[in-house]
């Protein structure tokens, strides 16, 4: 095994363990050997973070453990979210994005804006726990070219619905092309609900994201924005 997959399998331990200085560490010592921090995110972080999932779904882990896990791998972006900024191509386009009400995850939904605004895209955040009357404000307000909705609980995922509805009322919903995402949701629930688009991932969602708008450029902030999203993820674990 080379020193890079033990790496990747370590972190995967580690994160899952919740041992957050040996999760810096090796995130460090991974960005020395010349790993892609994308390579990090999606090969080690992210499949640990699914596996805590899976444990807690078993019953062998419980809320501290997930909490624990997603706290490691908070201090893990940290180091990683100024070299993500960095890969940022062209800006394109503008996007509103929020948790749905009743939902408080928000650790894919940020990586999303990582990667939109590592892409360029101006990143309307609303957060989480987004009431749909939040979201038809943000639309009429910064008229985005698309509107996102994450939700990771299945008793939540009806919310998209909810906020298309909102969107519909208030004479929006051609106006603005709608994505959901999040773990729970598929493409088939996408339709079902009447949703644009649908993305497994961040990178899919901002690939797709890219290829609506076209090629429309303007300044990109996504330094600024990763580093919001970062704070996020730090507050939002904080209040546990
Ligand atoms: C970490 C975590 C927590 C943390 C959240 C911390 C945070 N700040 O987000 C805490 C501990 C707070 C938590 C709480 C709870 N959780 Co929780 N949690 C998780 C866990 C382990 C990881 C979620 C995560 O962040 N994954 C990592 C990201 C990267 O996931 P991802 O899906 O790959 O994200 C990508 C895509 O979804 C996509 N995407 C995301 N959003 C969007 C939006 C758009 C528009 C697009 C296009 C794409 C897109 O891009 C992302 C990045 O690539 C999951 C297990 C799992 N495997 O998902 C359970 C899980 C989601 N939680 C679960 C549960 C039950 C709960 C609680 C109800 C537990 C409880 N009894 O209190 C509470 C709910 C609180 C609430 N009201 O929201 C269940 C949900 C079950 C279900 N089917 O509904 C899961 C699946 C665990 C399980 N297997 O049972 N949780």
């Amino acid at each position: 095994m080379s020193r890079q997959e033990e790496i990747r399998a370590e972190l995967f331990e580690h994160t899952l363990n919740g041992h957050a200085p040996e999760v810096k560490a090796l995130t460090e010592e991974a960005l020395l050997l010349g790993m892609d921090p994308m390579d990090i995110l999606f090969k080690a972080l992210i499949p640990s973070l699914e596996e805590v999932g899976r444990r807690f779904e078993k019953g062998d882990f419980f809320v501290p453990e997930m909490l624990i896990a997603a706290r490691a791998m908070q201090g893990a972006l940290v180091i990683l979210r100024p070299l993500i900024a960095e890969t940022g191509a062209k800006p394109v386009g503008r996007y509103v994005i929020g948790t749905v009400k009743g939902d408080i995850h928000d650790i894919g939904k940020n990586l999303c804006v990582i990667m939109l605004e590592g892409a360029g895209f101006e990143v309307y955040d609303l957060g989480v726990n987004t009431p749909p009357e939040k979201f038809v404000e943000a639309v009429q307000k910064h008229e985005p070219d698309i509107v996102g909705f994450s939700a990771f609980l299945t008793t939540t995922m009806p919310m998209f619905k909810a906020n298309i509805d909102a969107l519909s009322k208030a004479g929006l919903r051609d106006k603005v092309h709608i994505a959901v995402g999040g773990a729970p949701v598929t493409q088939e629930y996408a339709k079902h609900v009447g949703a644009d688009s649908y993305a497994p991932d961040a990178s899919m969602a901002t690939r797709m994201a890219k290829q609506l708008v076209g090629d429309r450029s303007g300044p990109s902030k996504g330094a600024e924005a990763l580093e919001q999203a970062v704070m996020k993820i730090d507050e939002t674990l904080r209040k546990g």
